[in-house]
Parts: C-alpha cells; sequence; structure tokens
C-alpha cells in the first residue's frame, strides 16, 4: 500500500490519479490537512497533519505501507510569509515522515526544489552538485531536507528519492503559494479573461516542467535499480525554461488578442535567485530521466485542457481544428 502526503496539493492530485489507475485505489492511502473536494473521494483518504508526530506515527502503525510518497509541504512565496510554519512543514514534517519510514523500513520519496540554489548558485546550467545557499525559508528548509535525506539514507538505510522540481505547470490542481505560479495562472486567465497581470517582469526565465513529464520523473525515479543511484539528497530534473513573455507570445499565437501586464512584486527578487536553466545529466545518467514536453506541446495541451475545465467550448473546438 502506498501512502501519499499532501495529497490535494498541485503535484498531489495528478500523482495520486496517476498512481490509483495504475495500480487500483484500494493500494492508495490519500492524506492531507484539507479534507478532498469530492465525495466520496476517489481513493481512500485520512485527514493527516504531517507536523503532529503521533498523528503520524498512529497512521503507520494502522496501515502496511510499501511506500510513502511525501508531498506535503509549503511553497517559496507562503514560506517567505510565513517562515515559522515553512521550517514546521517542510522541515519537521519531513523529520517524522523519514523517522516512520526508517523504523519500518519503507522507502520515501518527498520533492525538494530549484530552490536549493540561491544567488551564489552558477544560474544556467547549474550543475547537480555545486552552491547551495538559498536565501528564502522555502530554499532553506530544502537544503535541510535534502541533506537529511543523505544523512538517513546513508546512515540507517532508509530508501530516500527525491528530484528538485522546477516550476511544474498543471491544470488539474491549482499552485498555491509559489513564485512560479505565474507559469499556470496565465493560462487560466487567457481563458477566462484574455488578459493577465503577471507579478515577475517580462524577461525573468524560469525552469519549467509539464505536469505529465513531473509524474513521470516520480514514477522512474521510483522504479530505478537502487544500485544506479548516486544522488540522495535530491536529483536536479529539467525540461524547459521560458519567460513570461515567451510564454505568452505562445498562447497569444492559439488566442490572438491575448495580453499580458507586468507588476512585478515581492516574488521577483525569489525568482532572480533562482537559476534560469538546469543540468540534470545525473538524472539522465543514473535512471535515464527525459522529459516529453517542449513548450509548444505543453501551451497546446494546457489551453485545451483548461478551455475544457472553464467550458469556453468555442475555444476547444477551435484548438481541435488546428
Ligand atoms: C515554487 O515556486 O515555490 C515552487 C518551486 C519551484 O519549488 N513551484
Amino acid at each position: 500500500m502506498i501512502l501519499i502526503t499532501g495529497a490535494n496539493g498541485q503535484i498531489g492530485v495528478d500523482l495520486t490519479e496517476t498512481l490509483s489507475a495504475r495500480h487500483g485505489a484500494d493500494r492508495l492511502l490519500a492524506t492531507d490537512l484539507r479534507p478532498p473536494q469530492a465525495d466520496p473521494p476517489p481513493v481512500p483518504f485520512e485527514v493527516l497533519d504531517v507536523t503532529d508526530e503521533r498523528a503520524v506515527e498512529r497512521l503507520l502503525d494502522r496501515h502496511e505501507f510499501t511506500q510513502i510518497i511525501h508531498l506535503a509541504g509549503i511553497l517559496s512565496a507562503t514560506g517567505q510569509q510565513y517562515p515559522d510554519l515553512c521550517w514546521s512543514v517542510n522541515v519537521t514534517g519531513l523529520k517524522h515522515m523519514l523517522d516512520a519510514a526508517r523504523q519500518r523500513q519503507i522507502p520515501l520519496f518527498w520533492p525538494s526544489s530549484i530552490a536549493s540554489f540561491g544567488p551564489t548558485t552558477p544560474r544556467t546550467d547549474t550543475p547537480q552538485h555545486t552552491i547551495t545557499e538559498p536565501r528564502t525559508m522555502y530554499g532553506v528548509t530544502k537544503v535541510t531536507g535534502e541533506l537529511l535525506s543523505q544523512f538517513y539514507a546513508a546512515q540507517y538505510g532508509v530508501d530516500v528519492r527525491s528530484v528538485r522540481f522546477p516550476g511544474v505547470v498543471g491544470h488539474a490542481a491549482p499552485p498555491g503559494g509559489g513564485t512560479t505560479d505565474w507559469a499556470v495562472a496565465m493560462f487560466f486567465d487567457a481563458v477566462s479573461r484574455g488578459s493577465y497581470r503577471c507579478f515577475v517582469g517580462p524577461d525573468t526565465r524560469m525552469p519549467m516542467m509539464y505536469m505529465p513529464d513531473a509524474v513521470k520523473s516520480v514514477l522512474d525515479l521510483l522504479a530505478a535499480d537502487a544500485d544506479r543511484l548516486t544522488v540522495r539528497t535530491s536529483y536536479n530534473v529539467a525540461a524547459i525554461s521560458f519567460t513570461p513573455a515567451e510564454l505568452a507570445d505562445a498562447i497569444s499565437r492559439y488566442m490572438p488578442g491575448f495580453t499580458c501586464t507586468y507588476v512585478p512584486d515581492y516574488r521577483q527578487d525569489i525568482a532572480d535567485s533562482w537559476p534560469q536553466s538546469i543540468d540534470d545529466s545525473s538524472a539522465r545518467n543514473d535512471w535515464d530521466w527525459l522529459p516529453d514536453y517542449g513548450l509548444d506541446r505543453l501551451v497546446f495541451d494546457m489551453l485545451m485542457n483548461v478551455a475544457r475545465r472553464l467550458g469556453h467550448t468555442s475555444l476547444l473546438e477551435r484548438l481541435k481544428r488546428r
């Protein structure tokens, strides 16, 4: 049985759905702090606060888990506003899951982020092993988590696996509190209002990945032969890098008349401290990582799905005819 924490989050919703299709809903237990939107939920569900160690222990005692996928976390922009909460969920919560995994020898996956890097890191083709001096609390928690993972793997033999996600673009669940959220919000506003006000400047280049690739990276890493893995902190994974202006341009090719304006706020500083592109050769060598989606395919697929979700039938028909 697979335990998923943070199952209602941006990656959690898609990953839970894929795992359910692959293994069957009864092989999963989805958990989150918030109850699920659907009633009844599509997979068995329990409320879990990962910062509550006794609740984590009680849950793990009641089920025989063979894999933990620990996605519960606070993202970068929220983490800057609520640093204590960010530490508590991202570090204390992860430590509870690592301890539970260690006592029961259950393999554990959790996502780190490009936020592990900071302004002193090389910004282009950021290597796997490089300076990790983040300036955000979110980044501090991710670096701490990476080092904890490496320690638990080396010291206690826990099979911990992780990837450093770039911005992930998906349509199933809204992102919340991230610096890369503009790349999702732009689609929803383009389809619903024909315009978007972006909170970072037009030339802010950031590494991004379409959700199917993000899900694939988790599944590929979980399926990888443990003997081939050379990284137990967290693997760099890359797909595409683009700026808001480039995304707006790609969207306007399908939606002429779409306009994007730029009003940078505090998230600009966070974005400027992160890499623009990532070297993921360790992931490619160790577990054959390869993304499927480039910018144009991502844009077309996102527009189709967002148009379907928002009931924009004329756009949907126009896209289908292309
Ligand atoms: C965020 O923007 O905080 C996340 C991330 C890159 O980790 N999407």
